[in-house]
C-alpha cells in the first residue's frame, strides 16, 4: 500500500517535472568566475555608473585651472553660495551622487581644517565661520545623493610639500574629511601630482619622486579604516581608474581587468599603455571617464558661451557608459556659489534625452532563443526580466553562441544595448549584431568588449529579426540584460568654419535641414537671415545659428560663437613655409618651431587685450608648451615682454588657452615664447590668436 501511495505520487510530481527537464534543461551550478571578479564595494559602485563633479574653490576666485597657492583667503568669497542648488541639479539630471575639490593643487581647503590657516576660516564667506563640506554633505543626505571627496596629493601652498611632514599633514586632512561628514562614497586622488614640468608652486621648493613619495599604500590603509564602504580613485586605482583623458571618453575596447602592480599614479605613460584596461589584467579596476560640462574645470566667464552642447555631452554618455565606464560630469561652479543656469539647463536636456532614447527596450516584447544554455536557472529569458540576480549562461567550454531575437513585429532600430553578468568577471572579447532586412541577414554592428555596459549605435534598419553572435570570450558568457531601442533623432546645431581671410562657412551633414543666423546677438529662429552660401566677418562679431528641419519644424539648439578680428592680414615672421599652420585657423594643423617661439606680424597696430593658444590636437602631442612668455613690438625689433606663467593642466585637458593682459596694449607684433614644453621637444602651435574684444 505504501508502495502504491508513492508510486502515484511519483507519477503525479514526476512526469510534470521530467517534461519541465526536456524543455528547459536543469538547474546547474553556475559558472567559475573569470578573475579577477569586482568586491562588494566596487560592485555597489558599479550600481552608480552616473554622477557629478565640482570644481569649485579658489580657483573660481582666482579665475585660474592650477592655482600657484600664494592666493590669498580673503579672495574666497561666494555670494549667494547654495549646495542645495547643486544637490537639485545633479538629483533632476539623473546622477547618483557628488564629488567635491576639497583641496586642489593650490592648497586652499573648503572645510576649516585645524592643520592650516589656508583655508575658508580665514575667507569672508559666512564671516570666517563656514564650512563647505558639512553644507554639501548634508544637501547630499537631503537630496539622497552620495557624498565624494576630491583631494589632491599635490599641494602648492603647504611649506613642508615635499617633506615626510606634509604626508603627516596629508593623513590629518584626510582623517577630518573621513570622518566628520558621514558615509563618503568615493575618495578621488589626482593623478597630478607634483614632481613634473609644472614645479614651481609658491611654496614648491622640492621636487618630489610620485612613486614613492607619497607612501600611497599606508594612506591607503587609513582611507579603508576610516571608510570602508569608499572606492579608491587613483591612475592605479586601487578600486577605479582614471580613464586616460579629460574629454570623458572610454575606449571600443574596454577592460575592467588592469595589469594594477605596473601602475603609479600619475605616471606619463599611463594613457599610451594602460588607461583601457587589460584582458590579462591582475585586479578588477574599472574605469570612470571624467570631463567637465565646459572647456575648463574651474568656472571662468569667458566659457558662458562654450558649454557641451548637447549633441557633445549625448557623445560622451554613449562614449562612456556605453563603452564600460562610469561617467563623472564635472560642473564648474560660478563665483555666486551657484552651478550655472547654462550648465544646469544642458544636463537636464542630456537626461531628457537619455531617457528618450532609451523608454521602449523591445527586447522586453520579443521572443528570444539561445544556441546554447548552461541549464533552466540560466535561460536566456533573464536578460529582459530587469531582475538583478537572474542572467543567461552557456555551458563550460562554449564560447561561441547566438541569441535570435524576434520582435513582436517590422520596426525601425538604431541601439543595442547589452550588459554581462560581471560578478563573474568580463569575459566577451568580440561579437556582431546582425539583423535580417528584405537583402537577407546583414551585419549592422560590431563590437569587441562589453563589461559592464556596451551600446552600440547603428544606422536606422527596419527589421523584426536579430541575431546577436559572441564570437569570441575568455570562457563561456554570461549575459544580465540586453535592449534594444529606436532613438530618435537629435538635430545638431550647424558646424562653423572660418578661414584666415576671414570666410564664414555654415553646414550641417543631414540633407534637407536649414540654416538660420543672426549677427547682432539676438536669437536666431526660422525667421531669421537663412544660409545660402558663405560670407565674409572680418571685424569682432557674435554670431548665432540653428539648424532648422522644415518637414517636422524642429530646431537645434543654437551655436554661439565669439569672433574676433580676423586674421586675414596676418603673416607669421618665418622663412618655414609650414608656420603658416598656426594661424591657418585650423586646429588640425599645427607648426613646430625650430627655436620655441612664433613671431606674428598682424599687418596693422590694434588693441591687444589678450592672445591664446591652442596646442596641438593629434594624439601623441608633442611640444605642447607648458610655461611661456608673451611679449608685443610696434616695429618687430624692440620687445615688451607683457606676460610669462604656465599653460595649467595641458597635456591632459588640451584646449585652447585664452590669457588676458592685465593692461591692454597697442602693437602690431606679438610674440609667443616656450619657456618648457611637455616632452623637451620644440615648441608646437597648433593656432595662436589675439584677443582684442571683452
Ligand atoms: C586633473 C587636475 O589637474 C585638474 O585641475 C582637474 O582637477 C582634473 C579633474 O584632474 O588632473
Amino acid at each position: 500500500m505504501i508502495f502504491d501511495v508513492s508510486i502515484l505520487s511519483m507519477k503525479k510530481y514526476l512526469l510534470p517535472l521530467l517534461f519541465l527537464l526536456a524543455c528547459e534543461g536543469k538547474e546547474v551550478s553556475p559558472p567559475s568566475p573569470v578573475y579577477p571578479i569586482p568586491s562588494s564595494k566596487q560592485l555597489a559602485w558599479h550600481e552608480l555608473e552616473y554622477y557629478g563633479f565640482v570644481h569649485f574653490n579658489m580657483n573660481t576666485f582666482s579665475d585660474m585651472e592650477w592655482g600657484m597657492g600664494d592666493e590669498s583667503p580673503s579672495q574666497f568669497n561666494p555670494t549667494e553660495l547654495d549646495t542645495r542648488q547643486w544637490a537639485k541639479v545633479v538629483k533632476d539630471a539623473g546622477m547618483k551622487g557628488i564629488i567635491i575639490t576639497a583641496k586642489h593643487h593650490d592648497g586652499f581647503c573648503l572645510w576649516p581644517s585645524a592643520y592650516t590657516e589656508h583655508s575658508v576660516k580665514n575667507s569672508p564667506w559666512r564671516n570666517g565661520e563656514g564650512d563647505l563640506i558639512k553644507e554639501l554633505a548634508e544637501a547630499c543626505e537631503e537630496f539622497g545623493l552620495k557624498f565624494g571627496i576630491y583631494y589632491s596629493p599635490w599641494d602648492r601652498n603647504h611649506a613642508d610639500y615635499g617633506k615626510p611632514e606634509y604626508i603627516t599633514y596629508m593623513r590629518n586632512q584626510l582623517t577630518e574629511l573621513l570622518t566628520n561628514y558621514g558615509e563618503i562614497f568615493e575618495v578621488w586622488f589626482d593623478g597630478a601630482n607634483g614632481g613634473d614640468g609644472y614645479y614651481g608652486g609658491a611654496n614648491e621648493t622640492r621636487r618630489v619622486d610620485k612613486k614613492s613619495y607619497y607612501d600611497w599604500e599606508n594612506t591607503f590603509a587609513l582611507v579603508r579604516e576610516l571608510q570602508p564602504n569608499a572606492v579608491i580613485f587613483g591612475d592605479a586605482g586601487p578600486d577605479v581608474r582614471w580613464v586616460g583623458n579629460e574629454h570623458g571618453f572610454a575606449y571600443e575596447t574596454t577592460w575592467s581587468n588592469l595589469l594594477r602592480d605596473s601602475i603609479y599614479a600619475g605616471m606619463p605613460e599611463y594613457s599610451d599603455l594602460y588607461a583601457p584596461g587589460q584582458e590579462n589584467g591582475t585586479h578588477w579596476v574599472p574605469a570612470e571617464a571624467d570631463v567637465s560640462i565646459r572647456p575648463g574645470w574651474y568656472y571662468h566667464a569667458y566659457e558662458d558661451h562654450k558649454v557641451k552642447t548637447l549633441p557633445q555631452l549625448l557623445e560622451i554618455y554613449y562614449k562612456s557608459i556605453g563603452q564600460n565606464s562610469a561617467l563623472l560630469i564635472n560642473f564648474p561652479v560660478d563665483r555666486r556659489g551657484l552651478i550655472h543656469e547654462k550648465d544646469a539647463e544642458q544636463i537636464i536636456r542630456l537626461s531628457k534625452k537619455i531617457q528618450e532614447d532609451f523608454t521602449d527596450n523591445l527586447i522586453t516584447k520579443s521572443k528570444l532563443t539561445a544556441s546554447n544554455t548552461r541549464g533552466s536557472n540560466f535561460k536566456i529569458d533573464h536578460v529582459a526580466d530587469g531582475n538583478n540576480e537572474t542572467y543567461w549562461a552557456a555551458e563550460d567550454g562554449i564560447i561561441q553562441n547566438e541569441i535570435l531575437i524576434k520582435l513582436p513585429q517590422k520596426t525601425k532600430i538604431n541601439r543595442f544595448m547589452a550588459q554581462e553578468y560581471y560578478p563573474l568577471g568580463q569575459r566577451i572579447k568580440s561579437f556582431t549584431l546582425e539583423a535580417k532586412t528584405e537583402n537577407g541577414w546583414e551585419l549592422i554592428a560590431e563590437g569587441t568588449t562589453i563589461g559592464v555596459k556596451r551600446i552600440l549605435r547603428f544606422a536606422d534598419v527596419e527589421t523584426d529579426e536579430i541575431k546577436f553572435k559572441i564570437n569570441d570570450a575568455k570562457a563561456s558568457p554570461t549575459l544580465h540584460n540586453l535592449g534594444i531601442y529606436n532613438a530618435p533623432k537629435l538635430l545638431i546645431e550647424p558646424i562653423l568654419k572660418r578661414s584666415k581671410s576671414g570666410i564664414v562657412e555654415l553646414s550641417i551633414p543631414e540633407s534637407n535641414v536649414d540654416i538660420y543666423y543672426t549677427l547682432d546677438g539676438s536669437e536666431p529662429d526660422e525667421k531669421s537671415q537663412k544660409y545660402v552660401s558663405s560670407f565674409e566677418i572680418l571685424e569682432p562679431t557674435l554670431l548665432k545659428a540653428i539648424s532648422f528641419n522644415p518637414s517636422n519644424k524642429t530646431q537645434s539648439e543654437v551655436l554661439t560663437a565669439s569672433l574676433d578680428i580676423a586674421k586675414a592680414k596676418w603673416e607669421v615672421v618665418s622663412s618655414d613655409s609650414n608656420a603658416e599652420q598656426a594661424i591657418d585657423e585650423d586646429p588640425n594643423t599645427f607648426w613646430k618651431s625650430p627655436n620655441n617661439e612664433i613671431i606674428i606680424d598682424l599687418g596693422e597696430a590694434i588693441t591687444i587685450k589678450g592672445f591664446s593658444y591652442l596646442p596641438p590636437q593629434n594624439r601623441y602631442m608633442s611640444g605642447v608648451i607648458l610655461k611661456y612668455s608673451f611679449l608685443t613690438s610696434t616695429d618687430g625689433k624692440n620687445w615688451v615682454e607683457q606676460e610669462t606663467g604656465e599653460f595649467s593642466n595641458i597635456r591632459n585637458n588640451p584646449i585652447e588657452q585664452s590669457i588676458p593682459l592685465r593692461t591692454p596694449v597697442n602693437a602690431q607684433f606679438i610674440k609667443l615664447k616656450s619657456l618648457l614644453t611637455s616632452d623637451n621637444q620644440s615648441a608646437a602651435f597648433g593656432e595662436v590668436g589675439v584677443i582684442s574684444i571683452d
